[in-house]
């Protein structure tokens, strides 16, 4: 191999480390030459990617080769033959814009999807190689990366969920089921969003020593040298989140070797390992600049990086048939230990039959046929009560046939009612503040996320991710806003997260403005592949809650309120799985001049204004409409049928009016809030904004 030459650069001081110095291999004996020609594999793969679609990131899968191969090679324990193996260590490309990084590795190391088909048609229509890593689109893409900092936090729930797994089936048996790491390579990006400051500080406190991450440390983003906007001490920041923090070269792959081992050995702290790089490593102009990192080289460069490393001109995309076998070597050993544990796996099988059964149980998500019965026993009431307290009792009963059913709040359990009574709390133990918990903390089904919103997103995807849970997240309807990327993500993923968010209105009260939602719902609703509820009654949140725990397919979104509801009336042969058609005809009243619909709170509000309608001889039907997103994947006559004349219909509902005309004419009557709240008891509310009976027959006497 030359030497490239280190061309001009507008990197300068600390990031100023020639590619000479910075490469430090020095080219002695065959095993050597073929490691770098491996890792220039996985460069020039990228860089030809990038240059034939004429865009992408190639600089950053440049610089990040050395420490991608020796993880991929000598350390990842995953089979490409079973990219789902349960024990796999999980990888995860937080840089998810260095996506051609991935894909790279994915296959050189023989996934049978990931062809070379897909590597030429990167980032193009129906290609598996998204822009950014898409989960689903490829095996062995554990979850959707590209908004920074996302990445970092779903690893965190991964390595949560794993040792909450490790803790219930880990025993006394020498053979552990459940003994992998997380690992993942981060980016300066992800380290400046403040949600990977979240996330880290939860990973430190609880100790995830199955963490393994490194910090892609190249001084270099979009806009130049991240001194620009970056001079925090990340080792002090990490250290003081509790972590354990090593600092190596990241193109000495005998370093990179040394640290995974001894992060490996680090059990009870996760590990950061920053690793110095540079982007674009090997190109003579663009290493160590930003232009490196968001464009292709162009033609030129590509010739000079190509010429500099060693490397043929043509063919693109080229694969050394001895890099081929070196990959197909190495996977091969590493794919040995999924064999291995499967062996061990069906003598422990046989060894705690019982224990078997509840793995299988947790990873399959089975419940107890009919268990929608119960759920809806426990959220029976005569009396007014809140749709958060009823969710706090289905919670109850779900987790008492659901082990896979885990969760909490950030920091508003008891406001959110979503404490499992009796199930313990993932927490420090009391009395060694700076000690990790022990392993029989991570028995425990309640998570404490602190107040810390944004990372409690990803947390829950990623434990959703993991393939064992179901878990949930809870805040504040108003704070969703502190986790819509998360909760986007999860709809992207098409993964079942649930989250849970209670104080659903100005009806919360005296908080005010600040804390009452009026814009969330229709903005939520905005997101595609996503089931939100607003719950009028029990029957309503128990079954929104079987929705929840049986989708398979998407998030489901839980709106509860704080304030209590009168109960609904409902015959007692009433089949409840109506609920699940998203909007049905609440009353018996099949007949109707008008139709009134409502969701959550409001549908109290509606039955009561119709009674007082048809006290004046008029034809009134109430429809509860608990989830809009179901009832928009009902067929067509269903829908016509459920909304009758669409200009004779009042849609009620406490948040923005917009998104209501959607199912209405525009003469319809759309009763919204399109102002902000006030800080007031909520019954003063009520009457200033007009959500009262007696102001809704009047509006509704005025407009027909
Ligand atoms: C949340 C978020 N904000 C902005 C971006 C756009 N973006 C993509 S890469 C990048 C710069 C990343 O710099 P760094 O993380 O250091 O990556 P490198 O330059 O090393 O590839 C930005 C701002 C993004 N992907 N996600």
């Amino acid at each position: 191999m030359q030497d490239p030459t280190p061309g001009s650069t507008a990197a300068e001081g600390a990031a100023a480390i020639s590619v000479a110095e910075a490469s430090n291999q020095p080219l002695v004996g065959k095993k050597d030459k073929l490691e770098e020609l491996c890792v220039n594999t996985i460069r020039f793969l990228a860089v030809d990617a990038v240059e034939k679609a004429h865009s992408g990131h190639p600089g950053t899968p440049m610089g990040m080769a050395d420490m991608a191969y020796v993880l991929w090679t000598e350390f990842l324990r995953h089979d490409p033959l079973d990219p789902h193996w349960k024990n796999r260590d999980r990888f995860i490309l937080s840089a998810g814009h260095a996506s051609m990084l991935i894909y790279s590795l994915l296959h050189l190391t023989g996934y049978p999807d990931m062809t070379m088909e897909e590597l030429r048609n990167f980032r193009q229509w129906g290609s598996r190689t998204a822009g950014h890593p898409e989960y689903g689109h490829a095996s062995g893409v554990e979850v959707t990366t590209g908004p920074l900092g996302q990445g970092f936090a779903h690893g965190i729930g991964m390595a949560l969920g794993a040792r909450m797994l490790g803790a219930r089936f880990n025993g006394e048996d020498p053979f552990t089921p459940v003994n992998h790491f997380v690992y993942s390579i981060c980016s300066d990006g992800d380290l400046m969003e403040g949600i990977s400051s979240e996330a880290a500080s939860i990973a430190g406190h609880l100790g995830l020593g199955n963490l393994i991450y490194f910090y892609d440390d190249n001084n270099i983003s979009i806009e130049g040298e991240t001194r620009l906007a970056f001079s925090e001490e990340v080792k002090k920041r990490f250290e003081g989140f509790g972590w354990h923090v090593l600092t190596i070269d990241g193109h000495d792959r005998g370093a990179i070797r040394k640290a995974i081992k001894r992060a490996q050995k680090e059990t009870a702290r996760p590990t950061l390992i920053m690793a110095r790089t540079i982007i674009g490593w090997g190109s003579p102009k663009f290493h160590g600049t930003a232009r490196a990192h968001g464009e292709p080289l162009g033609a030129d460069e590509v010739k000079a990086t190509k010429a500099a490393l060693g490397w043929p001109q043509e063919p693109t995309f080229h694969v050394p048939d001895e890099v081929r076998a070196e990959f197909a070597r190495k996977t091969k050993k590493l794919a040995r230990e999924r064999k291995q544990w499967e062996r061990e796996m069906t003598a422990w099988r046989a060894r705690h039959p019982q224990l078997a059964e509840e793995w299988d149980r947790y990873w399959s998500h089975t419940l107890p046929e009919g268990f929608e019965a119960p759920l809806l026993e426990a959220a029976k009431s005569d009396k007014a009560v809140a749709t958060r307290a009823l969710s706090g009792q289905v919670i109850q009963k779900l987790a008492s046939v659901a082990p896979f059913l885990v969760g909490g709040s950030a920091d508003l359990a008891p406001s959110t009612n979503t404490l499992i009574k009796e199930g313990g709390s993932i927490a420090r133990d009391k009395g060694s503040e700076r000690k990790p918990p022990g392993a029989d903390v991570f028995k425990s089904r309640n998570l404490h996320f602190g107040i810390r919103e944004h990372a409690m997103g990803a947390i829950v995807n990623g434990m959703t991710l993991y393939g064992s849970w179901r878990c949930y997240g809870a805040t504040f309807l108003i704070f969703s806003d502190y986790m819509r990327p998360s909760v986007r993500l999860a709809a992207l993923m098409g993964i079942p997260s649930i989250f849970v968010y209670t104080h659903d209105s100005v009806f919360l009260g005296e908080d005010g403005p600040t804390h009452q939602p009026v814009e969330h719902l229709w903005s939520l609703r905005l997101i595609p592949n996503m089931t939100l509820f607003r719950p009028a009654d029990g029957a309503e949140v128990a079954m929104a809650w079987a929705h929840a725990v049986r989708s398979t397919t998407g998030p489901t979104l839980m709106v509860l309120t704080r304030q209590k509801l009168e109960p609904i009336q409902r015959a007692d042969d009433f089949d409840a799985q109506r609920i699940l058609k998203g909007a049905y005809v609440l009353d018996g009243y099949t007949e109707g001049d008008l139709t009134i619909i409502a969701t959550g709170s409001e549908v109290p509000l509606a039955v009561k204004t119709a009674d007082l309608l048809r006290g004046e001889g008029r034809q009134v039907r109430v429809v509860s409409a608990p989830s809009l997103d179901l009832f928009d994947r009902q067929a067509q006559d269903y829908q016509d049928e459920v909304l009758g004349d669409r200009s004779r219909v009042v849609c009620i509902e406490a948040g923005r009016s917009d998104g209501w005309f959607k199912y209405v004419n525009r003469d319809a009557l759309v009763i919204g809030i399109d102002r902000f709240g006030a800080s007031a008891p909520y019954e003063r509310i009520a009457e200033e904004l007009g959500f009262t009976p007696e102001k809704v027959a009047a509006r509704v006497r005025e407009w027909k």
